[in-house]
């Protein structure tokens, strides 16, 4: 397994701040029957103060956890196709109205979520993903996939055959890739000399504010702060443009980089800078203060699930989340404290969430099973969740989450 305790990005040593103990795969959802021994790895987490570049010790490797069965499909949410959509017409309207015949391509394009927008315009695009089921899916929404993961050689070989890339976009991808620095090198040999490099992943900031420490899981090698992307991309000669705030599963970052140079950063960069150090998401000691919030917010889920059984209600939690596989195995909660897990992916109904071995269940089973509590494991979708299910709570039933800190919504 791979391990580092040398910063991934930097090479300097990592301090550990943060151990959240022997865990399973985020996504390892496994048969009800499957007796099989179940993978396990030590999450724990180091931070540099060179690099201010958050990130685990240990990593299973890439091949364990994107496999062709991988479970997650981006377009289960109505919030996420509508976020991608917008964001992929205003890619197409903002940066590639005045160019002749661009290329754009998407880094993990799973399902096919934002790139099917340029397929549909039939704008030149390459999709890189390595997971199968997923790729076949992209592929069915018309979207050319290429089934690998993104190395330097892949950025080098695309350039070859397609020409510079006008717009490289990756979604909740790039935190996944420990090889951070490979990429930083492909993307500098694909990229057009005024291309744009542009991400979004979870970000550290709101992780910190939020204590939401579900973001960190065997597929998260990394959550980004504006700092640690700046440290990380400089070598490749890039640097930070643009910088939004998103509202995203649960808060995230859209990071926008060029050759250095070759654009005039926008004020968010500077401000938004400014606003890490104030926080201290370039200290230390800051994830260590986190480390003891994460213990406490742990402690009070399962109180409060105890509480519920204890009361005589039924539990459920609504979204077979790989976040929450970290919740369940940290502060040990298992199918004792909780009956069901309602979702609607379909390769994950019928089978048992990781670690916990929680059954999940249609999403459709809620009106029927009524449950007394339920924990919104998928606390990132929440307005579209209870939204849709105003009926639950107009009858008495009660929803629990954990963000910012356990309580009743
Ligand atoms: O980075 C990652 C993010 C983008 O997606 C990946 N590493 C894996 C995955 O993480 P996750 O599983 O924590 O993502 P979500 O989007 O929080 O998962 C939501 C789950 O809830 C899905 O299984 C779908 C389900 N769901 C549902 O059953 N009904 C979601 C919605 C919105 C619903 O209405």
């Amino acid at each position: 397994m791979p391990e580092a305790q040398i910063c991934r990005a930097s090479g300097a040593p990592l301090t550990v701040v943060l151990d959240l103990g022997q865990q399973p795969l985020g996504n390892g959802f496994r048969a009800p029957d499957d007796t099989s021994a179940e993978y396990t790895y030590w999450l724990r987490c180091g931070f540099s103060e060179v690099s201010s570049l958050f990130q685990l010790i240990e990593q299973p490797d890439p091949a364990v956890m994107f496999h062709d069965a991988y479970a997650f499909r981006s377009s289960t949410s109505a919030g996420m196709r509508a976020h991608f959509q917008a964001h992929a017409e205003r890619i197409i309207d903002e940066r590639l109205g005045d160019r002749t015949d661009p290329f754009v391509v998407e880094l993990g394009c799973n399902d096919g979520i934002w790139l099917r927008h340029f397929a549909d315009r039939g704008i030149r695009h390459a999709g890189i993903e390595p997971t199968g089921e997923p790729a076949e899916a992209a592929r069915a929404a018309g979207v050319d996939v290429v089934q690998e993961f993104f190395t330097a050689d892949l950025g080098t070989r695309l350039r070859a055959e397609h020409g510079p890339a006008a717009v490289i976009y990756a979604a909740n991808v790039m935190c996944h890739i420990p090889d951070i620095r490979g990429v930083a090198d492909g993307i500098a040999a694909l990229l057009d000399d005024d291309g744009l490099l542009v991400f979004e992943d979870p970000y550290l900031g709101d992780v910190i504010r939020l204590g939401s420490y579900d973001q960190i899981y065997d597929e998260h090698v990394f959550l980004f702060s504006a700092l640690s992307v700046q440290a990380i991309f400089a070598d490749a000669g890039l640097e930070l443009i643009d910088l939004e705030p998103l509202v995203t599963h649960g808060g995230s970052m859209r990071y926008t980089l060029g050759r250095h140079g070759r654009h005039a950063p926008r004020p968010a960069v500077a401000q938004i800078l400014e606003q890490e150090r104030l926080q201290g998401l370039d200290r230390t000691d800051t994830y260590l203060s986190f480390a003891q919030r994460v213990r406490a917010s742990a402690t009070a889920l399962l109180e409060a699930l105890q509480r519920a059984r204890a009361a005589g209600h039924t539990v459920a939690a609504y979204g077979a989340t790989s976040k929450s596989t970290t919740i369940y195995a940290y502060a040990g909660i298992t199918s004792e404290h909780i009956d069901v897990i309602l979702d609607n992916t379909p390769n994950k109904i019928g089978l048992v969430s990781p670690g916990a071995h929680i059954p999940v269940v249609d999403e459709a089973e809620f009106q029927t099973r009524r449950p007394g509590v339920t924990f919104l494991s998928a606390w990132n979708h929440q307005r579209e969740i209870v939204q849709r299910h105003a009926w639950y709570a107009a009858q008495g039933g009660v929803w629990l989450t954990h963000v910012p800190e356990v309580h009743e919504l």
